[in-house]
């Protein structure tokens, strides 16, 4: 028997549970005949993109359950292979079952993104939409979801791809001077030329800002707890959570590594990051502790500067520079905030807490409209493309020789293919499906 090219997947697409329906997905060469061996009917017998119920019956002949089929040829699937879905009834005992039996019939387990993976090899789908697709699913908020859906269908494609005309115009005026010497730029063309080009890093970095800024509403904030030891840290957290997830004690350096606990914010779910209190620590754990803190810190979307009566803010901290941050006064039952830019809290026994989620809602940003990118690597590209443009600018001013800004304006277009997947997406896909559901 000749080996089919590639293995035909087969996974649940829906989560485990119990439910009205599971979905089973199989895609490759062998679908249709693993379909045939499952329900027993002829393949001559299925039409593609027509849904028809049929019982499925295990190798004994015994039946497993009644499902919908929904069997779809090559290359009209999303995967661009043949591919069936079964509609079962939702039993995660009758999934297995199904997908035993898919197994003993040839098929191979998927990994997580296997079906997506195939879709975007098969040119089915491009790299930002397949990132688009994982946003659409994480999304938590509906205008997050719109987005999501707008880039899937191609936003952020149409959006780069008309980035990238941007810089081929100006290169090509660039190229003009660079054929023809004899007419250089002359310095009002100069001018004008760094403004476009300006202009272009303005826009590219703003775009790249507000994927920054719109990505909480995807994958729900991180709040980190930093200050003294002491200062009620781990109360706070238990308070915002509900529950005594951290130890609270009156012996300051309890916390010595960091404590996570979700939930929810408003409507934004939040990833709360309880820390070790900052001080120059006696021991060597309690100062690893620390130095996590800081870690922790750098990755925060809005971090609490937590001090109280007894715990003092050290002033000496040094911050993240572009995080958000949030003065929170604890122990208010003792002394009253220093200065009113606190929010003052008692942990303890909940004073303020309500004011206190209000001001962390308040300063999370936005869900904003017309957000064209989403990825953290579709930020991190346009950020790069951003600063060559800007050196770009920096050259023109510098009456540099048009070769040099040209360059510039090409390692732009670069990055701009590798964020639209036109060159070098092998290097993605692995990271990027390492996110995905296993059925996706
Ligand atoms: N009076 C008063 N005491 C509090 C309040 N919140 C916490 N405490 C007390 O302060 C002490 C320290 O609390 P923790 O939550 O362990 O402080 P922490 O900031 O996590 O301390 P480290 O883990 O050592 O950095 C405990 O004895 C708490 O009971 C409050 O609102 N009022
Ligand atoms: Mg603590």
């Amino acid at each position: 028997m000749s080996r089919p090219s590639r293995p035909t997947l087969v996974a649940a697409a829906t989560p485990p549970g119990r439910s009205a329906i599971a979905v089973v997905r199989l895609s490759g060469p062998d679908a249709w005949a693993i379909l045939e061996r499952l329900t027993g009917r002829d393949a001559s017998r299925w039409t593609p993109r027509t849904a028809s119920v049929a019982l499925l019956r295990d190798d004994t002949g015994a039946p497993v359950d009644e499902a919908l089929v929904l069997p779809f040829r090559g290359p009209n699937s999303y995967t661009g292979e043949d591919l069936v879905e079964l509609h079962l009834h939702g039993n995660p005992v009758l999934v297995n079952r199904v997908i035993g039996l898919a197994l003993t019939y040839g098929a191979t387990p998927a990994d997580a993104g296997a079906f997506t993976r195939r879709a975007v090899l098969a040119g089915r789908m491009g790299l930002p939409e397949a990132e688009a697709l994982a946003d659409l699913i994480d999304a938590v908020h509906p205008l997050a979801a719109s987005q999501a859906l707008g880039r899937l269908r191609g936003a952020s494609r149409t959006w780069a791809e008309s980035r990238r005309r941007d810089l081929t115009e100006l290169l090509a005026q660039l190229e003009a001077a660079v054929d023809f010497p004899e007419e250089p730029i002359s310095p009002e063309q100069g001018t004008a030329l760094a403004l476009r080009v300006d202009e272009l890093a303005n826009r590219l970095d703003d775009e790249a800002r507000r994927a920054s800024a719109a990505r909480v509403w995807t994958r729900g904030a991180r709040l980190v707890l930093l200050g003294a030891p002491n200062a009620g840290k781990s109360t706070l957290l238990n308070r915002l959570v509900g529950e005594q997830r951290a130890i609270v004690s009156q012996e300051p350096g309890t916390t010595r590594d960091w404590v996570e606990a979700a939930t929810t914010i408003g409507r934004l779910p939040v990833q709360l990051v309880d820390t070790a209190g900052l001080r120059d620590a006696p021991g060597s754990v309690e100062r690893e502790g620390v130095e996590r803190s800081r870690g922790q810190a750098a990755e925060a979307d809005l971090l609490l500067l937590v001090a109280a009566p007894d715990a003092p803010w050290p002033d000496a901290e040094p911050l993240p520079p572009s995080i958000t941050t949030l003065r929170v006064w604890n122990k208010s039952d003792v002394a009253p905030p220093p200065t009113p830019d606190w929010i003052a809290v008692a942990a303890r026994d909940g004073l303020g807490i309500e004011a206190l989620t209000d001001a962390i809602e308040q300063r999370l940003p936005l869900p904003e409209d017309q957000v064209q990118l989403g990825s953290l690597r579709q930020e991190q590209t346009c950020r790069v493309a951003a600063e060559h443009v800007r050196a770009a600018a920096m050259a023109i001013r510098a009456d540099a020789p048009p070769e040099i800004v040209a360059e510039e304006l090409r390692l732009a277009a670069r990055a701009l293919d590798r964020l639209l997947g036109i060159i070098d997406p092998e290097d993605v896909l692995d990271e990027l499906f390492s996110r995905f559901c296993i059925g996706k």
